[in-house]
């Protein structure tokens, strides 16, 4: 049994739209939704705003590169398509952690790297993250912990959307 914390974004055409094609495609593998934030870009900054959520989904037979294959099944069905390194996208679904019978995955494999490399400096994974697991840590630091470190620009760039009845809906 594996438990993945997927980390969803979008900044071109319905991004919300986008986003729901995760879920859907998880269909009962979907443990818990966070919110949907509206983000500031983070590492190339000259693009549109995000929408990110984070989601936690269970399967009992998937292991951590099933839950890769998921993750790029997904962002094909969105037509991604891969112009520039942090460039704007429909759909990036980005494996944050996988936990295997409640251990989690630690590899440096650059086809998957776990937990996921930019994490720890992303408030727009660390904000949504704990709002579905108040009680996450990443390499043994509590997640919470980890967010008090990053600036406030950073944080302030996180913002929870007003309305989120469509995407509870
Ligand atoms: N890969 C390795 N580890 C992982 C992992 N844990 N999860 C490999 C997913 N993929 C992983 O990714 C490059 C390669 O990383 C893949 O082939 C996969 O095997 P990519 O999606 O092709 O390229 P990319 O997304 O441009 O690069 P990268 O490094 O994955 O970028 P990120 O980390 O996805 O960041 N700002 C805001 N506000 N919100 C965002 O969602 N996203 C990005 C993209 C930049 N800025 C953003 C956001
Ligand atoms: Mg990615």
């Amino acid at each position: 049994m594996t438990l993945a914390v997927l980390s969803i974004g979008s900044n071109v055409g319905d991004r919300l739209a986008n986003l729901r094609t995760v879920t859907d495609a998880l269909g009962s593998r979907l443990r818990a939704r966070s919110p949907v934030y509206v983000t500031a870009p983070w590492g190339v900054t000259d693009q549109a705003d995000f929408y990110n959520a984070v989601l936690l989904a269970e399967d009992g037979s998937w292991d951590e590169w099933k839950w890769l294959e998921f993750a790029q099944r997904c962002e094909r069905a969105a037509q991604r398509t891969r112009e520039r390194h942090w460039g704007p996208r429909t759909l990036d679904v980005d494996i944050i952690n996988c936990a295997k019978d409640g251990e989690p995955v630690v590899q440096r494999d650059p086809r998957l790297t776990l937990p996921h490399p930019h994490a720890h400096e992303r408030a727009f994974v660390l904000v949504p993250w704990l709002d579905v697991d108040p009680h996450a840590a990443l390499h043994g630091t509590p997640i919470a912990e980890l967010l008090t470190v990053l600036s406030a620009t950073e944080r302030e760039g996180v913002q929870r959307r007003p309305d989120q009845t469509e995407w509870l809906r």
